[in-house]
C-alpha cells in the first residue's frame, strides 16, 4: 500500500454549538489563507442566508489548509441532530475525525452519535475538549465522560487510545495538557499530522465516490468527493455509474482541489485527495465516476431514515397565488424532487391527491428549514401537522423514539415533569450538577416530541436547553391527547380592525396586528379554553359621529404572539394547515367554514360511536 504522506484529510464532528465551525475558522486564520488585511469575520464556513441568520451549521462543507507542507482536508459538519444525514453522507471522505466536546455541557447525545458513525467507519478519533476559556468549564470531569463514551462505542482497542487536545476554538488556543499555555493552535495542527493518517492509495484506473454536488452557473454540475483509486485530469473520459447500475459516458471539464474558501483549478489529481469535478451533467450523491477501462461501483452512502413526515400542497386558501411566484402544481412538484438531489435524507412521495406531496425528514427542523428556503426562493404552498412515521413491522405497528436531554433549573423539573408524562416520556436519568442545575434524560416517542419545543421554552421562561436524538422503533405506546387549547377562528374575510382584535382578546391570545388582512376559517389566535371559537375580527365599532379610526385608537391592545414559521408549524393541530408564502405565515383551520367544522365534529363523533 502507498501512503500520501502530504495529505490529511479530517471531519468535525460534535453536539450542536459545541464549536465545530469556530475551530474552522481558527484553523483556515491560522494557516496564512487570507491576506492580512482581509475581514473574514466569524463562522466564515457558515455561508448559507439560514446558517447565518440561525447561526448553525445545516450542510456539510469542505474546505482545506496548509500546514508545514501537508494540506489538511477538513470537512465541517452540523451538528443538530436533524442534520445528522449531512455527517453520514460525508464521513466516509475522512481518515480521522476532531471529536469536539464542551468543556462545560461535556458529551451530549449528539456526540454520541457522531462518535458512533465515525468510529464504524474506522476514523482515528482526536477529542477536542473545547471552550476550555468559560468559567466554570470542568475539563477532568468533562474527559472521564468522554472516556466512559469511548468505552461503550469503540469498536477495537485501539480506538480507546487517543489523543486529546484542550482548546478555546474562539481564542484561537489548543494545548496538549490543560495546564500549559499557547497563542495558537499549533499542537492540534501537529496532532493530526501525527496521529490522522495519510491517505492510503491504490493505484489503478480512476475511481471516486460523490459525497456532495455543488452548482455553478458558468461550469454547470460540480461533483464533489474523494478519489479513491487512480488519477483524473480534464479532458478524461470518464462514466458515472448510478444507484441502478446505469452507466453514462462523460469528458471530465474542470479538476479542483480545495484551498481556503476557494477551489483551485488544477491539472490533474491523484487518489487520497478532495476534489471537485465538472463535466457531469446528471451524476448524483452516492454515484461513482471511474475510468471506463473499469466501472466498477463504490459501495453507496447509508442515510438514517427519516422520522417525521409532513404533506406540502399547493396553497388553497383564498389569497393563493396572491404572493408567490412559484404557486403551481407543477412548481411544488420540480422543486421537491430536485431537492431529493443533495438532500440526503429526505424523502418525497405523490399522494393520492395530485396537488399534495408526502415529504419526510430527519425532524421537525430539517422539514422546517426546507420550507423556509422554498418560501424565500418564491414558493407559496401550505404544509400540514408534523407526525412521527410508523411503520409495521411483523403485523405489529411500530414508531420511533428519541432520547431527549434537557438541561434546566431544578425549579422547572415539576412542571416539565408533569408535560413530560402526557406526552408518554420516560425519566432514565436525572443528574444534578450541585448547584441549581439538573440534566434530564429522557425516552420520549417523536409524537410526543412535535409541539413540545414551544411548551418547553415557555415552562423554562426560556432557561432551558433541550436537545433530542434518534434511539430506533419501538412498540406502539398508544394515542397522546392533544394538550393544545382551540383556537380563535376568523369568522369572515376582510381586514382586521382594533375592535374586533380588541374582543378577540377577551377570549386568549391573538396572532395578528391591527390591517393583517384575513380569511374565512384563518387562525388568528389561541382560545383559553378547549374548544375553537369563530370571532368576527373585521368588525368595526358602531359609526358614531366620531371617525372609527379614532375611536380604535383608543382601545389598547396586548401586542400580538408572533409565530416564527417553526413555531406555526410546531403549534398546529391535526385539523390546520399553516399557509407560506414569501410574504406571510398564516395559520388556518382545513375547513373554512364554520358550518363545515361543526358538520366534521358530529360525523367523527358519529364515526367513532358506530
Ligand atoms: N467561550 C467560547 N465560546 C465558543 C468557543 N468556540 C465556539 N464558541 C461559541 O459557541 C457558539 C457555537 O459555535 P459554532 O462554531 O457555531 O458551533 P458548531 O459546533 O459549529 O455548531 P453547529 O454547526 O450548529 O453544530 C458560538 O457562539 C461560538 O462563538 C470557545 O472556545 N469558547
Ligand atoms: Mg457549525
Amino acid at each position: 500500500m502507498n501512503y500520501r504522506s502530504e495529505i490529511r484529510n479530517i471531519a468535525i464532528i460534535a453536539h450542536v454549538d459545541h464549536g465545530k465551525t469556530t475551530l474552522v475558522d481558527a484553523m483556515l486564520k491560522q494557516s496564512n489563507i487570507f491576506r492580512d488585511n482581509q475581514q473574514v469575520g466569524e463562522l466564515i464556513m457558515d455561508q448559507g442566508v439560514l446558517e447565518r441568520e440561525k447561526g448553525i451549521t445545516i450542510m456539510a462543507k469542505n474546505t482545506a489548509v496548509t500546514y508545514r507542507g501537508v494540506k489538511i482536508n477538513i470537512i465541517d459538519t452540523p451538528g443538530h441532530a436533524d442534520f445528522s444525514g449531512e455527517v453520514e453522507r460525508v464521513i466516509s471522505m475522512a481518515d480521522g475525525c476532531l471529536l469536539l466536546v464542551d468543556s462545560i455541557e461535556g458529551p451530549m447525545p449528539q456526540t454520541k452519535f457522531v462518535l458512533r458513525k465515525a468510529l464504524e467507519r474506522g476514523l482515528k478519533p482526536i477529542v477536542v475538549i473545547n471552550k476550555i476559556d468559560r468559567e466554570n468549564s470542568r475539563i477532568a470531569e468533562v474527559l472521564g465522560f468522554t472516556q466512559d463514551l469511548f468505552l461503550e462505542l469503540a469498536t477495537s482497542a485501539e480506538q480507546l487510545d487517543f489523543p486529546v487536545i484542550y482548546a478555546s476554538a474562539r481564542e484561537g488556543m489548543a494545548v496538549t495538557e490543560p495546564s500549559m499555555k499557547s497563542k495558537d493552535i499549533t499542537p492540534l495542527f501537529e496532532c493530526i499530522l501525527e496521529n490522522v493518517p495519510p491517505p492510503q492509495i491504490e493505484s489503478g484506473p480512476f475511481q471516486m465516490l460523490v459525497s456532495n454536488l455543488d452548482y455553478d452557473s458558468h461550469k454547470g454540475k460540480i461533483a464533489i468527493g474523494r478519489i479513491w483509486r487512480g488519477k483524473v485530469a480534464t479532458h478524461d473520459p470518464v462514466v458515472s455509474v448510478s444507484a441502478d447500475g446505469g452507466i453514462t459516458r462523460y469528458e471530465i471539464g474542470g479538476v479542483f482541489t480545495y484551498l481556503g474558501l476557494k477551489r483551485l483549478e488544477v491539472a490533474e489529481a491523484e487518489a487520497g485527495d478532495i476534489v471537485a469535478v465538472t463535466g457531469l451533467e446528471i451524476v448524483n450523491i452516492g454515484d461513482t465516476i471511474a475510468s471506463p477501462e473499469r466501472p466498477e461501483a463504490l459501495p453507496r452512502i447509508e442515510i438514517g431514515e427519516p422520522t417525521v413526515e409532513m404533506t406540502f400542497g399547493v396553497n388553497t386558501s383564498p389569497f393563493a397565488g396572491r404572493e408567490g411566484r412559484f404557486s403551481t402544481t407543477r412548481h411544488l412538484r420540480e422543486r421537491l424532487y430536485k431537492e431529493l438531489e443533495t438532500n440526503l435524507s429526505l424523502r418525497v412521495q405523490d399522494t393520492d391527491s395530485p396537488d399534495t406531496f408526502l415529504v419526510k425528514g430527519r425532524g421537525e427542523l430539517h422539514l422546517a428549514i426546507l420550507i423556509e428556503t422554498m418560501r424565500r426562493e418564491g414558493y407559496e404552498f401550505e404544509v400540514s401537522k408534523p407526525e412521527a412515521i410508523t411503520k409495521v413491522i411483523d403485523g405489529e405497528l411500530m414508531e420511533p423514539m428519541e432520547i431527549l436531554t434537557i438541561d434546566t433549573k431544578e425549579e422547572y423539573i415539576g412542571a416539565l415533569t408533569e408535560m413530560l408524562s402526557k406526552r408518554q416520556a420516560q425519566l432514565t436519568d436525572m443528574r444534578n450538577d450541585g448547584h441549581d442545575k439538573v440534566r434530564l434524560e429522557l425516552r420520549v416517542p417523536t409524537k410526543g416530541l412535535i409541539g413540545f419545543r414551544g411548551a418547553f421554552l415557555t415552562a423554562t421562561r426560556g432557561e432551558g436547553i433541550m436537545n433530542t436524538v434518534f434511539l430506533g422503533y419501538e412498540a406502539w405506546h398508544g394515542d397522546i391527547a392533544s394538550t393544545r387549547n382551540g383556537v380563535l377562528v376568523a369568522s369572515e374575510q376582510g381586514s382586521a380592525f382594533t375592535y374586533g382584535l380588541n374582543n378577540a382578546q377577551g377570549r386568549g391570545l391573538t396572532f395578528i396586528e391591527p390591517n393583517t388582512a384575513v380569511y374565512e376559517g384563518m387562525i388568528i389566535g389561541l382560545n383559553s379554553r378547549p374548544q375553537d371559537i369563530a370571532i368576527n375580527v373585521c368588525k368595526e365599532k358602531k359609526k358614531t359621529n366620531v371617525r372609527s379610526s379614532t375611536s380604535d385608537i383608543a382601545i389598547k391592545l396586548t401586542p400580538p404572539v408572533k409565530l416564527s414559521l417553526e413555531q406555526a408549524i410546531d403549534f398546529i393541530n391535526k385539523d390546520e394547515l399553516v399557509e407560506v408564502t414569501p410574504e406571510n405565515i398564516r395559520l388556518r383551520k382545513k375547513l373554512l367554514t364554520e358550518a363545515k367544522r361543526l358538520r366534521n365534529i358530529s360525523l367523527s363523533r358519529r364515526s367513532t360511536k358506530a
